[in-house]
């Protein structure tokens, strides 16, 4: 009865997406539904792990991947067990696996030189680079923004964004000059001011940056990430913790919002007083990792405006919202920002990291955000044809058409089973939703898994989706199905 429903408001919400395979070849070659030969993890697997774990500390290993077999949205693991995959390897699969146009991305000479021949960026770059930059990452660079650096994983361009801020913060302090005085030119060396300025960055409780130093410091989601390693003492901020469903908890989250802001305010006038200003503020569109929280554009905007008059650096972290899982390129597009901000840093989908930035980001001073790579124009080959593909086949379209499936079939399931799922939440296929105890979201997680969904999870008791841009409402309505199966069986 339930799947009737919903399919039949699956097709009054969507009337155009009879022809589904009209998006991506890819997904003609899928399996028709998940298939598991073994119990998960299977005897392959098993022996595998022992290999690795006898090399490294391999705890984290959920799966070892047959990447040969693996296609679109299926995932095949060394058991030949063939998974729907919502997670994507932590969402950083753009057009899911072995898509035709990546696979044959490197078949030319020159993409291939391009691959094999990889560059010190920074003093080589190739003659094509700067036309290649301006083809690839800035031809969908947030708006209003034209300049942009590329790294190699998403804290290292965190870390390089937090030093572009306080680069940009002592210039200001400097009064304009861009000199630097012999006295910052010796107790540099001595890691003391002046040269080595006391200046923080300030992130939020639950917020996920990276697992590089300074990027740790400013992560806050789970002590396992942070214990044992020196931090800065740096500010962390509230963020919203929003009742559901929004439309009946207006006034709550209203204030929730102001609660919030408050505590930026506070901080930043603390820190400013201990001597330790804050240079840059960095956010989450949706805070991921710490659970996917979400934030009403209003905070946003609100944020952006308190960066402005504090002269902070008001730093997007869209490392895992952006490239079209929310439905749009970049997820602070939902918030109608009044000015472009000072930085959005990227990576997983967009595969490469990297930042844009604002003209006031912009080193006076060469060598300064530099290492030997700076990414890599292999991976910008592949992400051209990424680009590409987003376009032609009109993927954000089809995010927010498979999101919409996938959120109506959520919000049913939510009603139908209250005590165990709730609070459903997200933009396009970027959702998520809770369970009341960690334990019971650990065995949804598991049993959606010996069910065939790959899944993943986030915060203490969050179950979240991340599938890759050209999963269609066909693939949302299997997830749904075999999610109900699990909540009945509960
Ligand atoms: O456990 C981990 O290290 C994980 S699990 C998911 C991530 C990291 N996400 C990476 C991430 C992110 O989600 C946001 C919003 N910002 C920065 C990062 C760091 O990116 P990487 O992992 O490429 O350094």
């Amino acid at each position: 009865m339930l799947r009737l429903n919903r399919l039949a408001l699956t097709r009054k919400l969507l009337p155009s997406i009879q022809c589904t395979t009209k998006y991506s070849t890819v997904v003609a070659q899928e399996p028709q539904r998940p298939n598991l030969k073994t119990e998960v993890p299977g005897p392959n697997t098993k022996r595998l792990f022992e290999q690795l774990n006898s090399i490294q500390q391999a705890g984290s290993v959920q799966l070892f991947a047959d990447y040969d077999k693996c296609t679109g949205n299926y995932f095949v693991d060394a058991d030949g067990n063939e998974f729907l995959d919502v997670f994507t390897q932590i969402s950083s699969l753009p057009l899911g696996y072995n898509h035709p146009e990546l696979l044959n991305a490197f078949d030319d000479p020159h993409s291939l030189k391009t691959l094999i021949n990889r560059p010190a960026l920074g003093v080589f770059p190739s003659v094509d680079w700067p036309q290649r930059l301006r083809n690839v990452l800035i031809s969908v660079a947030p708006h209003g923004m034209q300049s942009v650096f590329t790294m190699a994983c998403g804290s290292c361009s965190n870390e390089n964004a937090y030093k572009a801020a306080m680069f940009s913060y002592r210039v200001k302090e400097r009064g304009g000059s861009v000199d630097f005085t012999d006295q910052e030119m010796t107790s540099v060396m001595k890691n003391q001011p002046p040269g080595t300025p006391d200046l923080s960055i300030m992130s939020f409780e639950g917020a996920f940056h990276g697992r590089t130093f300074a990027a740790l410091t400013t992560t806050r989601s789970k002590p396992i990430h942070k214990l044992d390693c020196v931090a800065f003492d740096w500010p962390a901020a509230k963020f919203p913790r929003y009742k559901y469903p929004l439309d009946e908890n207006t006034r709550e989250n209203k204030n929730e919002d102001a609660k919030c802001l408050d505590s930026v305010r506070e901080h930043i006038e603390a820190y400013k007083k201990k001597g330790r200003p804050v240079a840059g503020l960095i956010v989450e569109p949706i805070q991921s990792e710490g659970g996917d929280y979400e934030a009403s554009p209003e905070f946003f905007r609100s944020l952006q405006k308190i960066c402005k008059q504090h002269n902070i650096a008001f730093i997007v972290d869209e490392v895992q919202t952006g490239a079209g899982p929310t439905g749009k390129m970049w997820c602070h597009e939902y918030f109608d920002f009044p000015h472009a901000p000072d930085i959005v840093t990227f990576s997983k989908k967009m595969l490469t990291g990297g930042f844009y930035f604002s003209p006031e980001y912009k080193s006076p001073h060469a060598y300064r955000i530099f290492n030997t790579w700076m990414g890599d124009p292999g991976k910008l080959v592949l992400l051209d044809k990424v680009i590409k593909v987003i376009k032609q086949d009109k993927l954000l379209d089809l995010v927010c058409k498979t999101g919409a499936v996938l959120k109506s079939g959520l919000h049913e399931l939510e009603k139908e089973f209250s005590t165990h799922i709730h609070s459903v939440r997200g933009r396009g296929t970027f959702l998520a939703y809770n369970s009341p105890t960690t334990e019971l979201r650990d065995k949804i997680f598991t049993n959606m898994r010996k069910k065939g969904v790959m899944g993943g999870v986030c915060g203490n008791n969050a179950i979240r989706l991340r599938p890759a841009l050209i999963f269609e409402p066909k693939h949302a309505e299997i997830y749904l199905d075999i999610l109900r199966k699990v909540l009945k069986e509960l």
